[in-house]
């Protein structure tokens, strides 16, 4: 195939129904990122699209359950999820929303535009209804037994064990998520997309060659739908959350959410072309290459029926790849929100400060690229210990301190090529491991196999390391000023080639290596270049790039685990069965009225935040250093789910200035800072309004 012009690589739209987890990083943001990274590198023009998936019966049975509104659902986990994949380096080009205005405008405008083309199937037939809670049960609403493959817990979509995308009726034994109750069936009108007679069409046919170049995984799971035969499938659904069906007769009905969310790739990159033409070109040009990111229990939607909508719509290209991954479990089971059985982002940021590379690092090595694989903090501390510390770590380490030792932190002129046979042999060996794992590192990331390519980086890192174990440049130069020079100038050019490798798997550490190198811009090309860093180039000082994993770090892991198993087996069956967790909306009651002079006790000023960071072991806080003008004050606050602390700097706050001093992890915070919203929700109170000072008066 010839070089695409220009990429659109998307990542699954994460519903905004509960944090991020390991297994959502390792499955589809982390890979998408790595490959981004490594066209952008290139200097490929790429637009990196995701957002939040706000429909759907994953939010509405949320909200239930907790108590709220969808649209608090939706609020509060968009912010968690956007900043848990801002701390992991995941650099969306554009995150949007499936609730924005634009997302409803086209999402309305393309089932429309179907509809006229008279593309649906009307059909009035009987869909579950459960008597008790009045309400349809689409997709998520109903569990039942696969038919495919015996799992108890199959939705009414979908079967998440084997993959198979499932109708209502095919679910044996099927019950009311919401109730318990085993639903009646009642009529019902919805339009349905005739996938059946779509797959005869020459369109399909044709698109469907291109599955031939992809990963077996994806071929093997679309070629059985196909033997199967397709069923139509209603894009409609009887729920009163979700995008309005934009044609008469269909009031009180939504798009499906696999309808929408998809469409969602195409809003989210219009709202990044801030409503100019230019998203056109990215959607619409056959000379852009089109990579769906996703999970594997995402594939009948993106490699089969958002071809079909994309198809039957016309003008849209279709996708040049679809590179699934399969699951991730932990430590022996299988990755559950609903029993927390998880590790999650923002927990490990706390855990773990500024050690995400380590975490991109050994969920790439891991990565269930081609089947299930499996995290255990074990594996992670051998990894991290054995690998990014003993070899990358270690190697950079040795020839930032020697070259400052040595030769006062600058490259050394060269005056001879290496003389010694044993010396040239060992620079030889070395180059050639390189050239050859470098070579090999970016074959792989263009067949996007990145646990491969990720473990050609690490061998680049050993031929580094053997090359110096070998030399021995810190007892060579006691006796060989010229060849150690030699030696040490081909080990700093080697440290900028993996500072350039790096970029792509751990862009944190890529930084710091270039800040270490004083080179904060080498380019892809260099990795292919002997000479990278000119002699007379002056280094900064070394600093450790990782830190050992201690055993006490990961004892804390297995003991939550642990724990989060004793309590899992002592208390009853999952949420989507026991109705009696289900409330309704609430809302604070309003306490009663209080004097004037009582309020005017309160000394509410308005506060600069100069620093923030997080409180270690304290999942929830933020220390922040608060500028109030007349003097700067420490504040402990419970928003760190919310922000990360970098985001805050700078931010004017409300502060509560006369509130009693207190200490809270012995720490004494000296004031309270005043976010609007709920227990729930999301905190709006933080303005970056330039012309109030620090210190003025609140009322
Ligand atoms: N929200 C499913 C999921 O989170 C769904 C992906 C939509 S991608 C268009 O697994
Ligand atoms: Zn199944």
């Amino acid at each position: 195939m010839t070089e695409p012009k220009r990429y659109l690589i998307t990542a699954a739209l994460p519903y905004a129904n509960g944090p991020v987890h390991i297994g959502h990083l390792a499955g589809c943001y982390l890979p998408a990122d790595i490959y981004v990274r490594y066209l952008k590198a290139q200097g490929k023009d790429v637009v990196f699209i995701c957002g939040s998936d706000e429909h759907g019966v994953p939010i509405t049975i949320k909200a239930k359950k907790e108590g709220v509104t969808p649209q608090q659902v939706v609020d509060k986990y968009d912010g968690i999820m956007k900043n848990a994949f801002k701390a992991f380096g995941i650099d969306f080009t554009y995150y949007g929303r499936t609730s924005s205005t634009i997302h409803h405008q086209t999402a309305q405008a393309f089932f429309k535009t179907l509809y006229d083309k008279g593309i649906f199937k009307e059909e009035t037939t009987q869909q579950y209804y459960d008597e008790e809670a009045q309400q349809f049960l689409a997709d998520r609403y109903i569990i039942g037994t696969c038919p495919r493959c015996g799992n108890p817990n199959a939705y009414g979509d979908q079967c998440e064990k084997c993959g198979t995308s499932l109708s209502p009726s095919d679910l044996i034994n099927p019950k009311s998520a919401l109730s318990g109750a085993s639903p009646v069936l009642k009529e019902t009108k919805n339009w349905f997309l005739p996938m059946g007679e779509l797959q005869q069409s020459e369109a399909f046919q044709q698109y469907i060659q291109r599955f031939d170049s992809w990963k077996s995984n994806i071929k093997g799971q679309c070629q059985s739908w196909l033997n199967d035969g397709l069923q139509s499938r209603a894009m409609t659904r009887d729920l009163d959350w979700g995008v309005p069906v934009p044609i008469e007769g269909a009031e009180g009905k939504v798009l499906y959410v696999w309808f929408d969310a998809p469409i969602g790739y195409i809003s989210a990159t219009k709202e990044y072309f801030n409503g100019t033409a230019a998203w056109e070109k990215y959607w619409m040009d056959k000379e852009t290459s089109l990579v769906h990111f996703i999970g594997k229990d995402n594939i009948v939607f993106h490699a089969i029926i958002f071809p079909m909508m994309l198809m039957t719509h016309g003008n849209f290209i279709l996708p040049t790849n679809i590179p699934a991954n399969e699951f991730l479990n932990l430590e022996g089971d299988k990755i559950s929100t609903s029993r927390n059985w998880a590790v999650w982002l923002h927990e490990y940021l706390v855990d773990f400060p500024n050690r995400e590379d380590e975490l991109r690092y050994v969920l790439t090595s891991i990565a269930p690229e081609t089947k299930d694989s499996e995290f255990t903090w074990k594996d992670y501390q051998t990894r991290v210990n054995s690998e990014l510390v003993s070899i990358f770590g270690n190697f950079v380490n040795r020839v930032l301190v020697l070259s400052e030792k040595y030769y006062e932190g600058k490259v050394p002129r060269v005056l001879s090529e290496l003389k010694d046979e044993k010396l040239k042999a060992a620079r030889e060996t070395c180059f050639d491991a390189l050239g050859n794992s470098l070579h090999q590192m970016r074959q792989h990331l263009d067949a996007v196999k990145l646990r491969d390519a990720l473990s050609c980086f690490m061998d680049a890192a050993r031929a580094g390391n053997k090359y110096l174990a070998e030399t021995e440049p810190w007892k060579l130069v006691k006796t060989d000023e010229e060849n150690t020079k030699a030696i040490m100038y081909d080990a700093i050019q080697i440290c900028a080639k993996l500072a350039i490798a790096a970029e792509p798997f751990l862009p944190h550490t890529a930084t710091r290596l270039k800040a270490m190198l004083k080179a904060p811009t080498l380019a892809w090309n260099g990795l292919f270049n002997e000479n990278i860093l000119p002699d007379g180039h002056q280094l900064n000082k070394a600093e450790i790039l990782y830190k050992q994993v201690a055993d006490e770090e990961i004892q804390v892991q297995l003991d939550r685990l642990q724990r989060i198993k004793t309590e899992n087996e002592t208390v009853a069956a999952p949420i989507s069965s026991s109705p009696e967790t289900i409330k309704a909306p609430q809302h604070h009651p309003v306490k009663s009225d209080i004097a004037y002079e009582d309020f005017d006790k309160i000394d509410l000023r308005v506060g600069k935040v100069l620093a923030a960071e997080r409180v270690p072991k304290a999942d929830k806080l933020l220390k922040l250093t608060v500028d109030l003008g007349f003097e700067q004050r420490t504040i402990l606050s419970g928003i760190a789910e919310y922000y990360q602390p970098q985001d805050l700097v700078g931010k004017l706050v409300t502060v509560v200035a006369n509130l009693a001093p207190r200490k809270i992890r012995g720490i004494e915070s000296q004031g309270m800072l005043l976010m609007a919203g709920n227990d729930f929700g999301k905190l709006y109170s933080v303005g970056s309004e330039k012309d109030i000072e620090p210190g003025s008066v609140v009322k």
